[in-house]
């Protein structure tokens, strides 16, 4: 990477997170990218009422804000958006594609947002512009050509509004495909799969206000003082009522551990902090299910000791006789799960389990939250499972101060999925749709990411479209993924900035620029608002304010709309109606889906309105009407990663970095400044193999039966950090070249991004004293 900085700093950050230092970096990124009167405006107004949702992650915002809720990641997310900076048609005509394709991530988005629409020119190599309805009609005749719609794929990025995908879906089913491959393909997957068996509903139960009645909190493989910053607000709430916070992660994360409240004056002037997570337990790189089976096994030790000695038992008994099924089931499995297994693959000891299982028992209230670090694997679905269990045994589902808490992702990543965007459309969704639009939809089920990526491969699907993302860079196996994507015959991109995606081109390829969330976004009734959904279930409304960053974007509906148009000339949907005013938009969706009754109304609503969520109500929507504990076979998180006696990396987010976008090089509360060529490592591994922090190594992935394979990143330097043993973390997405497109949950299709065997080379250690199975 050519922009690396070789005076680099590791050194431990010793400071909490949130505070001067995050003041700080709003302050740099706003300065690099954005007119002072601009940010005054942007800041003070995202996530108010009237102003727009941030697009930076999916917390919710607390009902009763004041002033506006800062958050360093957010303002670097509304900056990088608001730049000033313009990746212009003059821009494009002095740079090939083969020459941008040697630009890193960093420098491409850096050109700042896209002007215009523009069809790439093979005999050039450049990007030229081109005129919307010349786009739409080319497109549009492109699509009509292919005799079968399965062909067609139908990207969505969890940033599109409700608005936006709702006509996206509407779009693709009228043409024919259910081909809806989507960001949370890759990423709350497992949730949207492994809920509803469990629980009834794919999304989380608690809502905001639940923090405020819990006593214990356990945060699961998520990293909040770097992806969901707001969040810390919350657990600085709770850490001050007293309540316990456990964090659980192989790598010791600042942002979990101490955090200055920017909104804070005290603490600011004070340069003190309030402490998160009173304790701390490092888990193996895909020990959860074991950990977690651990837990449950001395939950019912703990409840057998209480019954004899006549105390009050730990196992919400009438919980679980009234509202759950399948309990003998799960009680058999933990008891023949061994605790030599469960230390194994946990890398935690007997201790630390029954600590987390203890403070679990004495608690009345408990919320478990969690993020990448637990659906980002070959059983990530099953490790949902097993958390839902964990809660289901206490009646923790469905009272007040007590529930599941997946962190979303994107802001808008769950009200995608609500609004029908879904690879797996349920007959009453189709038969909805018939009914509103008078189309038969394709009942067919489609491809999801993965399957995306390999119908492409193997020359099934000809056509990709794209609405946002950063497909190529972000799905798992470029070396795959990048030469099926240069086999495609149409590839359109809308987007706000240039990305590599852009550059894999097909035989016919479009650049169509949108109009970002901060935007104001005028339709023929006038200035348009759109509707997004939080982690907590929440709808609102958001209404960008700055001017466009040029003339001729188009918003993200109008954009669907122009390309619906231009593909079914005989489209039974009323598309120029629905953009002339998007409340017809809202119509729609509230007639599709009952849940948004009188959406139009009570998005008027400063805060907006929680969408009904049965499990919250304890009414359960599986088949046999109660909750479901699941059984998961063993707890080994991966096969191989017990045969190949080495070690397992897991792949992260820098602080640096929205997804495949990077704002800069640094990952503050780690330590890490200026490089991202670093692999983490804790001591002892390292000790064992003769490193130190600073050398060099290379990695390589290893097969299912141990073997090393041609997957490979070197040089690689080794930073010793504080973390489970067995395991290694390296920054995505440069380590998805670690990572096969096969490798991935068999339940839910989510890349096992988090759990890749891998050895170290040169590594003299012999296998068996290597400790990767401690
Ligand atoms: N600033 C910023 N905000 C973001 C994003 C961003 O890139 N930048 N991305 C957005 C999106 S789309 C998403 S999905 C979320 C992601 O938010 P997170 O879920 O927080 O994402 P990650 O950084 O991938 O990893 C989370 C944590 O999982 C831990 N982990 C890794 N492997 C394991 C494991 O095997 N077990 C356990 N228990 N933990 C493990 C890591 O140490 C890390 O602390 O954030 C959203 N918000
Ligand atoms: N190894 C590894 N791989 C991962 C992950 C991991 O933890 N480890 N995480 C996975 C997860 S959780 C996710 S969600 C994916 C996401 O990964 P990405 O696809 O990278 O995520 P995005 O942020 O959606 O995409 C960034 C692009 O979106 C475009 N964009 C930004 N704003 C807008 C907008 O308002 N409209 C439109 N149309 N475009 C816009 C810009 O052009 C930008 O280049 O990566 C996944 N890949
Ligand atoms: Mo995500």
């Amino acid at each position: 990477m050519k922009h690396q900085n070789k005076n680099i700093g590791i050194a431990p950050y010793g400071g909490s997170a949130g505070g001067w230092g995050a003041l700080k970096a709003v302050a740099d990124a706003i300065r690099g990218q954005m007119s002072v009167k601009q940010d005054v405006i942007a800041l003070f107004k995202v996530n108010q009422p009237q102003g727009f949702d941030c697009p930076g992650c999916a917390w919710p915002d607390p009902q009763h804000a004041s002033s506006f809720e800062f958050c360093e990641n957010g303002a670097k997310a509304v900056s990088w958006e608001a730049t000033s900076k313009r990746t212009t048609p003059e821009f494009f005509a002095a740079h090939t594609v083969s020459e941008l394709w040697q630009r890193n991530a960093f420098e491409l988005e850096g050109e700042g947002r896209l002007t215009h629409p523009m069809k790439y020119d093979a005999a050039t190599d450049t990007y030229q512009p081109i005129e919307w309805e010349t786009a739409f009609r080319e497109i549009g005749e492109k699509l009509r050509s292919y005799d079968d719609p399965d062909s067609v794929e139908f990207y969505t990025s969890g940033r599109a509004s409700n608005e936006a995908a709702f006509l996206w879906q509407l779009f693709a089913r009228e043409y024919g495909t259910n081909n809806f491959p989507d960001c949370s393909n890759m990423c709350h997957e497992p949730t949207s799969v492994g809920l509803p068996v469990s629980i009834g509903v794919g999304k989380g139960t608690v809502e905001l206000e639940d923090f405020d009645h819990c006593d214990l909190v356990l945060c699961i493989g998520h990293n909040p003082g770097t992806n969901h910053p707001r969040m810390l607000g919350t657990l600085r709430e709770v850490s001050k009522r007293g309540a316990t916070i456990v964090a659980i992660n192989p790598l010791r994360e600042r942002g979990l551990e101490r955090f200055t409240s920017p909104q804070s004056p005290i603490e600011m002037l004070s340069l003190s902090s309030t402490e998160l997570a009173s304790t701390y337990y490092k888990v193996r790189v895909g020990g959860d299910a074991a950990m977690l089976k651990g837990v449950m096994k001395v939950l019912l030790t703990l409840h057998d000791k209480a019954l004899e000695a006549g105390e009050a038992p730990v196992l919400d008994e009438a919980f679980i006789h009234e509202h759950t099924e399948g309990f003998a089931a799960l009680k058999a499995d933990l008891e023949a799960t061994s605790w030599e297994h469960i230390f194994k693959v946990s890398g935690m000891e007997y201790e630390e389990i029954q600590n987390i299982a203890r403070l679990y028992a004495s608690s009345e209230r408990t919320i478990i939250c969690y993020g990448m670090g637990i659906t980002q694997h070959q059983y990530g679905t099953q490790n949902v499972q097993q958390i839902a269990n964990l809660l289901l045994m206490r009646g923790n589902i469905g009272k007040r101060g007590a529930g599941i808490c997946p962190l979303r992702g994107h802001s808008n990543v769950q009200g995608d999925r609500t609004v029908g965007i879904t690879e797996i459309p349920s007959d009453t969704l189709l038969d909805s749709i018939e009914k509103v639009f008078g189309f038969k939809p394709p009942r067919k089920h489609g491809h999801g990411a993965v399957a995306a990526i390999q119908a492409i491969r193997d020359g099934h699907s000809k056509a990709l479209l794209c609405l946002g993302g950063n497909l190529a860079e972000a799905i798992s196996d470029p070396q795959v993924t990048f030469e099926a994507m240069r086999k495609l015959d149409l590839v359109v991109h809308m987007a706000t900035k240039l990305n590599r995606s852009h550059l894999l081109l097909g035989k016919h390829n479009y650049l169509l620029p949108v109009l970002g969330r901060t935007e104001t976004d005028r339709q023929a009734s006038g200035e348009q608002s759109v509707t997004v959904e939080d982690s907590m279930s929440m709808v609102h409304a958001s209404r960008g304010m700055l001017k466009p960053a040029s003339n001729w974007l188009k918003s993200e509906p109008a954009l669907v709309a122009g390309l619906a148009k231009a593909t079914l000339p005989n489209s039974k949907v009323e598309w120029d109606k629905m953009i002339g005013d998007y409340s017809f938009i809202r119509d729609a969706i509230e007639a599709v889906f009952p849940a948004f009754k009188n959406f139009n109304e009570r998005i008027q609503n400063p805060g907006g309105f929680r969408l009904y969520n049965a499990a919250s109500e304890r009414v359960w929507l599986t088949p046999g009407g109660k909750a479901q504990f699941m059984v998961m076979e063993g707890i080994n998180e991966d096969p191989r990663s017990l045969k190949c006696h080495d070690l397992v990396l897991t792949t992260l987010r820098s602080h640096d970095q929205y997804n495949t976008t990077l704002y800069g090089l640094n990952d503050r509360y780690r330590g890490v400044t200026g490089r991202r060529d670093v692999l983490f490592i804790n001591a002892d591994e390292a000790e064992k193999r003769q490193l130190r922090s600073g050398d060099k190594v290379n990695m390589v992935a290893l097969d299912p039966q141990g073997q090393a394979t041609s997957r490979r990143l070197d040089n690689l330097t080794l930073v010793i950090y504080d973390m489970a043993p067995g395991s290694v973390a390296a920054y995505y997405p440069e380590a998805n070249v670690m990572v096969p497109l096969d490798s991935h949950d068999t339940q839910s299709g989510i890349p096992a991004y988090k759990s890749i065997p891998i050895l170290l080379e040169p590594c003299e250690m012999p296998v068996e004293t290597s400790g990767a199975l401690r």
